[in-house]
């Protein structure tokens, strides 16, 4: 069997001379790894759907999810269940994300603006239970109130006031979760604010938010509990013209009031890739969060897989030296196929993107740069593409008792006739 533990560990040995001639310890490298903690998006699940009485899909807010593959999540339990396993397929350990529609009230109907940490308790235990940390959203879409397609930088006061409350209560829960579990929760801001056609007033909803997020972050906590980021967006379904939460609006917002800032790999111009983008923003920010993502074409939210941009956005982490500075966090959802397959795919593939940068002879690339042997440079990064990764990554999955290679689709199969062909 080419994934047989015999194989693995003979290919890794091999691999692992290949490595050391350019100077990189594998068997450390595969330590480094075990710091790397990916936020899992829970909304991958279940369609960003959430738990909330009487809704019933998603709606509005420049994100959408199509296709109706069997078997989604319908409740805590049952997601919650579905991530287990996910997780059990995942190499290392790993951090949930969580959204505030992912509430669990009992049936009862608690508005936005009124939730508490306590409607998040099964999720918390659950963490504990798995020793693992969350992370939380606020929710502005699939709301009435968002239905103007303005929420915090809405005109009308009362709609605005309205989601004020809903995220500082997110920020309250999320400095809770963070406290309770020892490490600080991320607590990512994303609202859909936007127009499908040319505004005559860019500013005014510009200046709104401004002042809406003022009130937000007002309340100082703790950053070993609660690290707050702000989202970006270029346009969006339904706000193609014009989307208020633009990357210049929330660069300036996050430079000059020290909160976190969020790239999401499918928010820019089409051909515009983010990992240009780390080493700017870090000259002047502690911290960044990543949303991994894959745009294709209009849709930002497509099953993450390991592309040139993926590479090329880990790979800029590790020549910032970086892995420390920058939070990871996958954002897709794809209902056409297999949900736990899409989280499966898309998480794999980041982690074979960090090990492969992590694996990269920098330090031979650089000296080549300063040398002025650019052709080196180019050309040994050419060479490097096909250093032999992949027997390094089927160790790391052998070492965290989870398949190695394909094994792994076979078991998500199994799970689907089992388990989710039974969910009618
Ligand atoms: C939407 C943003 C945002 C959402 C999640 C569900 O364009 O990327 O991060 O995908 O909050
Ligand atoms: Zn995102």
């Amino acid at each position: 069997m080419y994934n047989s533990k015999e194989n693995v560990i003979k290919n890794y040995e091999l691999a692992k001379e290949a490595y050391a001639a350019f100077g990189i310890d594998t068997d450390s490298i595969l330590k480094e790894m075990d710091k790397v903690s990916i936020s899992l998006h829970c909304w991958q699940g279940d369609d960003v759907t959430g738990f909330e009485a009487g809704v019933d899909g998603l709606t509005g807010g420049g994100i959408m999810a199509t296709g109706n593959y069997p078997g989604k999540a319908r409740n805590g339990d049952e997601l919650r269940q579905d991530m287990d396993f996910a997780l059990s397929l995942i190499p290392g350990c790993h951090r949930v994300n969580l959204h505030a529609i992912y509430a669990e009230t009992d049936g009862l109907h608690v508005e936005r603006d009124q939730i508490s940490v306590e409607h998040f308790r099964r999720w918390i235990d659950w963490a504990k239970s798995k020793g693992i940390g969350l992370d939380f959203n606020p929710t502005f879409f699939s709301h009435p109130m968002a239905d103007s397609g303005f929420t915090l930088s809405s005109r009308d006061e009362r709609v605005r006031k309205f989601w004020i409350r809903h995220a500082q209560k997110c920020r309250e829960i999320a400095n809770s979760i963070g406290e309770e579990l020892g490490t600080p929760c991320v607590n990512n801001l994303w609202i859909p604010d936007g127009s499908k056609d040319l505004p005559a007033n860019r500013m005014e909803h510009r200046k709104i938010l401004k002042d809406s997020l003022d009130e937000i972050y007002e309340t100082r906590y703790s950053k070993s509990n609660i690290l707050d980021s702000i989202e970006s967006k270029l346009f969006g379904i339904g706000s193609e013209s014009y989307v208020v939460g633009s990357h210049e609006f929330y660069m300036g917002y996050a430079m000059k009031n020290d909160v976190m800032l969020c790239l999401d790999a499918g928010h820019f111009h089409p051909t515009e890739g983010i990992a240009d983008k780390i080493s700017s923003i870090l000259t002047f920010s502690d911290e960044l969060l990543l949303h991994l993502s894959r745009g294709v074409r209009w849709d930002s939210d497509h099953v993450v897989i390991l592309n040139d941009d993926l590479l090329a956005t880990a790979h800029e982490i590790k020549r910032c030296d970086a892995f420390d500075r920058v939070h990871i966090a996958l954002d897709f959802f794809d209902a056409s196929i297999n949900r736990i397959e899409a989280w499966v795919t898309g998480t794999r593939a980041a982690l074979k993107a960090i090990l492969i940068a992590m694996l990269e002879p920098t330090q031979r690339l650089l000296a080549e740069e300063k040398n002025g042997k650019l052709g080196n440079r180019l050309a040994l990064m050419e060479e490097f593409k096909a250093l032999p990764y992949a027997a390094v990554w089927d160790k790391y999955c052998l070492d965290k008792g989870v398949p190695v290679g394909i094994e792994w689709i076979d078991k998500v199969n199994e799970y689907e006739s089992n388990i989710l062909s039974k969910r009618k």
